[in-house]
């Protein structure tokens, strides 16, 4: 198969001037008419064959310069020798069809529950019209729609409606990527924007009927989104509309299309008795996501897929700062460093390790990663960190000017930095380049003046990359003395070499606070006595560090169960007491300080101590961890719980959800004592989804809650997204050894819609994120993966190969689990007709 390399770009052989397309829908026989104006691109001198991408199309007719061209396409396009070509601007003119109703691969133009509607990123607008569907073939759309459905939307401002057609206008150049054409009986929730220089945009969600109720706080996301990129970024809007629409079948999230974001309907629509709190920040989040993309992926767009990163990793950064401006910065920065651990770290640790801006690939979809992602967005954090705040404001001015209507790479990115800072970034760009997790180990020597620390770096090998060479590290140091004083304010070592000592002056033997805000995504080696931890969960000024010392300290006191079958001791039981009952301190905070380190997690840190995980004996201590901490708690949970009760209707902001989290907590530990009984009557009081759900995971976790899983099948019957939740919940805490039986009656419940990637995800993702359940000793949760993964992928390659990253941590495990998931690797890598997806990511991750 096909391997697409880097080092092979080269300009297209033509530019696109203009694009006039017109559809007229039907389910299994939508024409696409497409008008094509082209140029010779002076970047590549001499006479080319004109190559157009486009799969799965029925050409019905072909012609250059008004005269028909008989020429037939291959699988993969059509090619026009350059022996027919003029060396001068020509019009192409195709005439395609296409079956929407049939597209289940919901890549191109598709149909979900009645309506139509796109995803062309990364290839997909090649399924729709022959096209150089490449990211850096940017060109003026203008877009007809002909159908009887009455909301006819595409890309940029609106152009003229009439009966049974619209057409659409966009005047910013794009990508084809960015295409978007939606089609349905739809409602709008509308508001009007003024943007900061005084231009009016009309703000739309598009939902199916009866849905318009749950849009307000996506619309509340969206115009703060739209103030804050003016406030801290100086970016506009630029269109007279801006449409987003909900789709209930989606493989992604949501898409940025210029002017036209489609959306997974499950990050648009909330109500408080419908969405929980995670919901809310989740929406809140992937709105700005994709609205600060009109600058950072839009404006400014790829060269190329290998760039991918380049508008990812700084639209994540983007959407965090926004989120940590929206709500707390040091709870946003927790959650973010426990989402980069789980996945990317975890990622970055396997068969499955690829740098940020990747060299070569087989399939683009397998590449929307956590490391593209969320180690792209670490990239530019610690950019920010070495250059400070005010150069990292003039870079990204520079950018904007520099690049605006390009198509960019990270060298150019890179240049930005250089140019306004003067600072070389030769060494720093090793850390888009090379794959891996550096590991950074600590050796202290204080002489009763001096305090030396010395830092040594490391960097792993991964696939394709034995030896690498060493990165520059921000490190965030602080120092603390044993009053708990801090006697060096955060202040940012740049470690460059393999190994560095800095120097302190200090009279008392300090205490580092390294790493604070988590300033680089590496693992830090320090070992550190229980008492040091608990000190610094309680001291540390450095919020995020603070919460760092509880989670290293609960990782120790975990390790130490699994490994000598040793008590939690009073260290830990006390600090954390403390902190739960420390009515100064966030109480989402707290919440999070509440959480008990993942079982997938203490397998890493078990393997990488050179320790083979048990996982049934890593679930088995961590849940008599949390029983430990319950009774400790015990006398004190009442009342702490009733002071949290929240007075009043729901509201869905930063301060009551951390109430309701550190509420939610408290009772799954009461219900560890009491049976269930307060969890139940709360369950019965909830009159919203984050206690409606977080009340039946308390019973769900103690083996309870039978008779009201069924109450809640039967309210919620006929929602979607809260089914999805009920689906994912009974196996997220079903007992090891029940997770298959749970997740076999699942898929044969008749709600069961595997062909909807939520759905799909609800249950087979719930299943593989339950480690003990997925690594069972018996096999059942991989091979019951391989099934499902195996029936989905002829119908929808890029969702069957994204679930397969499951396997990917197969190499932590004893020989038996190995050679389980090898086992299963290989029947998948012999099905026939495996779809290029998913055999690229069986392929990496075969021994
Ligand atoms: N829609 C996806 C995202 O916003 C891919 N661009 O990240
Ligand atoms: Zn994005």
């Amino acid at each position: 198969s096909r391997t697409v390399h880097l080092s092979d770009y080269q300009p297209f052989t033509h530019l696109v001037t203009r694009v006039a397309l017109t559809f007229r829908l039907a389910p299994r026989a939508t024409e696409v008419a497409a008008t094509l104006h082209f140029a010779p691109n002076p970047a590549r001198p001499g006479r080319h064959d004109l190559r157009l991408d486009g799969e799965n199309l029925t050409l019905k007719s072909l012609t250059l310069n008004g005269k028909p061209l008989d020429i037939i396409p291959d699988a993969t396009g059509l090619t026009i020798p350059a022996s027919l070509l003029p060396d001068a601007p020509f019009i192409l003119e195709t005439l395609v069809e296409i079956s929407p109703e049939t597209n289940t691969a919901l890549e191109g133009l598709y149909m979900s529950r009645g309506m139509y509607c796109t995803q062309c990123e990364a290839e997909g607008f090649r399924k729709i019209t022959f096209y150089p569907d490449r990211p850096d073939v940017m060109a003026r759309f203008r877009v007809r729609v002909e159908s009887d459905l009455p909301v006819l939307l595409s890309n940029g401002n609106p152009a003229g409606q009439g009966a049974a057609w619209a057409e659409w206008d966009d005047p910013w150049p794009k990508p084809a990527y960015l295409f978007a054409l939606v089609a349905g009986d739809l409602k709008a929730h509308s508001a009007l924007f003024t943007t900061a220089s005084g231009s009016p945009v009309q703000l739309n969600i598009w939902v199916r009927p009866g849905d318009e109720n749950r849009c307000a706080y996506a619309m509340d996301s969206l115009i703060r989104s739209m103030t804050w990129d003016e406030r801290v970024y100086g970016r506009e809007y630029d269109l007279s509309v801006f449409n987003i629409v909900a789709v209930d079948d989606f493989n992604m999230g949501a898409m940025e299309n210029k002017g036209l974001n489609i959306f997974n309907s499950k990050f648009v629509l909330a109500s408080p008795e419908t969405a929980t709190d995670d919901d809310f920040g989740r929406i809140e989040a992937i709105i700005a996501h994709e609205y600060f993309h009109n600058w950072t992926g839009n404006r400014i767009t790829c060269r190329d897929w290998f760039q991918l990163c380049l508008k990812e990793g700084l639209t994540v950064f983007r959407d965090q700062q926004f989120s940590g401006d929206m709500r707390s910065h040091a709870v946003k920065r927790i959650e973010d460093v426990l989402l980069l651990r789980a996945r990317q770290f975890r990622e970055d640790g396997g068969p499955l390790a690829h740098p940020v801006r990747p060299d070569s690939f087989v399939e683009i979809n397998n590449f929307y990663t956590a490391t593209v992602y969320e180690k792209g967005a670490e990239l530019i954090g610690m950019l920010k960190r070495l250059v400070g705040d005010d150069s990292y404001a003039k870079a990204l001015d520079l950018y904007f000017t520099r690049h605006d209507g390009e198509a960019a790479t990270i060298e150019d990115w890179l240049r930005v930095f250089e140019d306004t800072t003067g600072r070389d970034l030769a060494q720093f760009k090793r850390w888009y380049t090379e794959a891996g997790t550096p590991r950074v180990s600590v050796t202290e020597a204080w002489d009763g003046k001096t305090y030396a620390l010395t830092l040594r770096q490391e960097n792993p090998p991964t696939p394709g990359q034995p030896d690498k060479l060493p990165k520059v590290i921000p490190v965030a140091l602080g120092l603390l003395n044993p009053n708990g004083d801090e006697i060096l304010p955060t202040t940012v070592l740049e470690l460059t070499e393999p190994e560095q000592t800095f120097t302190f002056s200090a009279a008392t033997r300090p205490i580092p606070s390294l790493l604070r805000g988590f300033s680089a995504p590496v693992i830090l080696e320090r070992q550190a006595s229980p008492e040091e931890r608990a000190f610094m969960l309680a001291h540390d000024t450095d919020p995020f560090n603070k919460w760092e010392a509880g989670r290293a300290l609960a990782k120790d006191v975990l390790a130490r169960m699994i490994v000598d079958g040793a008590s939690p001791g009073p260290d830990w039981l006390d600090a954390l007491a403390r902190v739960t009952l420390d009515d100064t301190l966030d109480p989402a905070f707290r919440a999070l300080a509440l959480r008990l380190p993942a079982e997938d997690d203490m397998a890493a840190t078990l393997h990488a101590a050179g320790i083979t995980p048990d996982p049934a004996r890593i679930h088995a201590e961590r849940r008599g961890m949390g029983d430990a901490l319950a009774r400790h708690l015990a006398p004190q949970l009442p009342a702490l719980i009733a002071a949290l009760a929240e007075p009043g209707p729901f509201t869905p902001d930063a301060r009551a959800a951390g109430r309701r989290a550190l509420r939610l907590a408290c009772l799954s530990l009461l219900s560890r004592t009491d049976g269930g009984a307060a969890a139940r009557a709360a369950h019965v009081r909830a009159d919203n989804m984050t206690e409606d759900a977080g009340t039946l995971v308390c019973l769900l976790d103690i083996g309870e809650g039978a008779a009201e899983v069924q109450r809640f099948a039967a309210r919620w019957g006929d929602d979607r997204n809260v089914m999805d939740k009920w689906f994912a919940l009974q196996i997220a805490f079903a007992a090891p050894d029940r997770v298959a039986g749970v997740a076999g009656a699942l898929t044969r419940h008749p709600a069961f819609d595997w062909k909807n990637p939520n759905r799909f995800r609800a249950v087979l993702g719930a299943l593989s994120a339950h480690h003990a359940g997925f690594h069972h000793a018996s096999g059942s949760g991989y091979r019951i993966l391989a099934d499902w993964l195996l029936r989905l992928d002829p119908l929808n390659p890029q969702t069957a190969a994204r679930m397969s990253t499951a396997y990917e941590t197969w190499p932590r495990y004893n020989a038996d689990r190995s050679s389980l998931v090898q086992a299963e690797l290989a029947r998948m890598a012999a099905a026939p007709g495996l779809s290029r997806d998913l055999a690229e990511m069986v392929d990496r991750m075969r021994s």
